[in-house]
């Protein structure tokens, strides 16, 4: 398998409650190198570009006042298989869907504030890595 990349976020409920160590523990410990990271809070309009593919979506406006209620930390990761293997370690969108043991099973409450971000495709982390960092910003 070949090494990738993907890209997170720790979102505004998990730096709140106090999980960044726990979960970048969790990450480091399953595989991934961290190959780009920063401690930021998103703009309306930064989160709103990134989520513009849910603009459609009912929960378009809840989901961009929650991803800019707090600050985040966002970062590029490399692991073999990259993208499908952090998706297995972050667990369902929905925490109450979530298997046993991963991360939104351990940190999240609820669909919306479900504590971490992970890029969907290869193609995706390519553009969300771009989106948050330059090249002289990533190792
Ligand atoms: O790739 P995911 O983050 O697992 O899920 P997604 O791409 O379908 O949705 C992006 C984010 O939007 C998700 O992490 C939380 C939020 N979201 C998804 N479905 C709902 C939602 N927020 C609310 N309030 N209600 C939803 O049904």
């Amino acid at each position: 398998m070949a090494t990738n990349r993907t890209f997170t976020m720790i979102k505004p409920d998990a730096v709140a409650n106090g999980h960044i160590g726990a979960i970048l523990n969790d990450i480091i410990a399953d595989g991934f190198s961290i190959v780009a990271m920063k401690y930021i809070q998103l703009t309306k309009k930064t989160a709103g570009d990134f989520y513009a593919v849910h603009k459609e979506r009912p929960f378009y406006g809840e989901l961009v006042n929650f991803m800019t209620s707090g600050p985040i930390v966002a970062a590029i990761l490399e692991k073999d298989n990259a993208v499908a293997d952090f998706r297995k370690l972050i667990g369902a969108t929905n925490p109450a869907e979530a298997a046993e043991g991963t991360i939104r099973n351990k940190y999240a409450k609820s669909i919306d504030a479900n504590a971490v971000h992970g890029s969907d495709s290869n193609e995706n982390a390519e553009i969300e890595g771009n989106f948050f960092f330059s090249q002289f910003e990533r190792f």
